[in-house]
């Protein structure tokens, strides 16, 4: 262990472990009382690079030699990056084993697609987007009103509410946008007093049906204008400062941080403020069990937000090697959740027992996933199971249910 505690030594008199409490991880520590010491360490009153900022083995400079991947049992053949299927059938999986500190943001060309440019729409059509219904006079504000306006809005990840092992759970992705918050949009019109809630719809028609009635025609969600106000919703015209792509809602789309992606509507057409009983469209109901709702609601109004609670997973694991011997390297990502994770573990016995990660550098904003890192080593060779858990309290469905577990087979010993 002497090397990955040195390591462990140099990185905390560069404040590093105390800044994200590195220390949690016992194999870190060969004694008790050591992470006691390591704990009262101070961060230095300089910030810190970004670089010292890292974990020890969030960074590329850990102590060991890496001698190669090892799979995941349970990963099928994804053909990463590469566009599948037509109309609402069409998938694109990122690759998230390629995720590092220095890799948190999806480029535009590998950001996940689910659902095709429509192929009734002339590419690169612009509209209007029309602010009506249950308001004292409509608008229609046109793209370069949007654009006059346009901000950054920080790194959002998206996650389909579908995603799924057999695809490497690659229907995720975060990039950075830029658009106008709902908030300045919805304040152009005046809805009538009894307008509560309000519904964004989008172009969703393709001449291909989805193969076995699998995606239903329609893309619209109803929310309360709390809702969107609480997440921080934005109208995106721009992704990883290009203009939207075609793929990706152009020319602006619905982005709601923390919610599935379902809810984030893309060519978004309008905006219609509408009664509180309004029902659920069926958009919202084709979703209704994938986003977590009690049976499939008929009112929109009896829909629960349609949150990421707090997800993590493994997405790579290395096989390393110091002076010690062989060893395993797991790096996972973190993501979801209301508030940012204080503490994560990781059980390779199927959720038995737990043992504490070190959570990598802090992400940029609570909207985007953040990596992880642990240091294994299986007592012998033998098939795992490997799922993490959240502290007590925080509400993570899909860890308890062990949505998010990875097997993997050890025959190094
Ligand atoms: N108009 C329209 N918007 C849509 C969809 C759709 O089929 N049509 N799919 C939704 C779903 S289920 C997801 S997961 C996200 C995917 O966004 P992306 O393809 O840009 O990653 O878009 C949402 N917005
Ligand atoms: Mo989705």
């Amino acid at each position: 262990m002497g090397s990955r505690r040195a390591w462990l030594e140099h990185t905390a008199s560069l404040g590093w472990a105390a800044l994200i409490g590195c220390n949690q991880d016992e194999k870190w520590n060969a004694g008790g009382h050591e992470a006691a010491e390591d704990a009262a360490i101070k961060p230095d009153a300089r910030a810190p690079t970004p670089h010292e900022a890292q974990g020890p083995d969030c960074s590329d400079a850990a102590p060991w030699k890496r001698l190669g991947a090892i799979p995941f049992a349970d990963a099928l053949e994804v053909d990463f990056g590469k566009l599948r299927g037509e109309g609402w059938d069409a998938r694109l999986y990122t690759d998230l084993t390629r995720l590092s500190e220095d890799a948190l943001l999806t480029s535009n060309e590998e950001f996940y697609i689910r659902t095709d440019y429509p192929d009734t729409l002339e590419p690169g059509s612009l509209w209007d987007l029309e602010l009506g219904g249950r308001v004292m006079s409509p608008r229609a504000l046109s793209y370069d009103w949007l654009l006059e306006r346009t901000k950054s809005q920080g790194v959002v990840l998206l996650e389909c509410a579908g995603n799924h092992r057999s695809g490497g759970f690659g229907l995720m992705s975060a990039a950075r946008f830029s658009g106008v918050s709902v908030e300045e949009v919805i304040a152009e019109v005046n809805p009538t007093p009894d307008a509560t809630r309000l519904l964004f719809t989008g172009y969703d028609m393709h001449s291909v049906p989805s193969v076995g009635g699998h995606s239903t025609p329609g893309a619209s969600w109803s929310f309360t204008p709390e809702e969107l106000i609480n997440a921080d919703a934005f109208i995106a015209t721009g992704m990883n400062g290009a203009a939207l792509p075609l793929r990706h809602g152009f020319p602006f789309r619905l982005v709601v941080p923390g919610w599935y992606g379902c809810s984030a509507i893309k060519w978004l057409q309008s905006i219609v403020w509408e009664r509180g009983d309004a029902l659920a469209t069926s958009q919202m109901q084709e979703f209704a069990g994938r986003t977590h709702q009690t049976g499939t609601p008929a009112r929109a109004s009896d829909y629960r937000p349609a949150v990421i609670e707090q997800a993590a997973m493994p997405i790579r694991l290395e096989l390393v090697e110091d002076e010690h011997g062989k060893f395993v390297h797991v790096i996972g990502v973190a993501w979801g959740g209301a508030k940012a994770l204080s503490s994560l573990s990781l059980s390779v016995d199927g959720g038995n027992q737990y043992e504490a990660v070190a959570l990598c550098h802090a992400p940029s904003s609570d909207a985007t996933w953040r990596l992880w890192s642990y240091v294994w080593e299986p007592p012998r060779n033998g098939l795992y199971a490997l799922r993490c858990r959240a502290p007590t309290g925080v509400p993570m469905q899909r860890l308890d249910a062990g949505r998010y577990e990875r097997s993997v087979t050890i025959d190094y010993l």
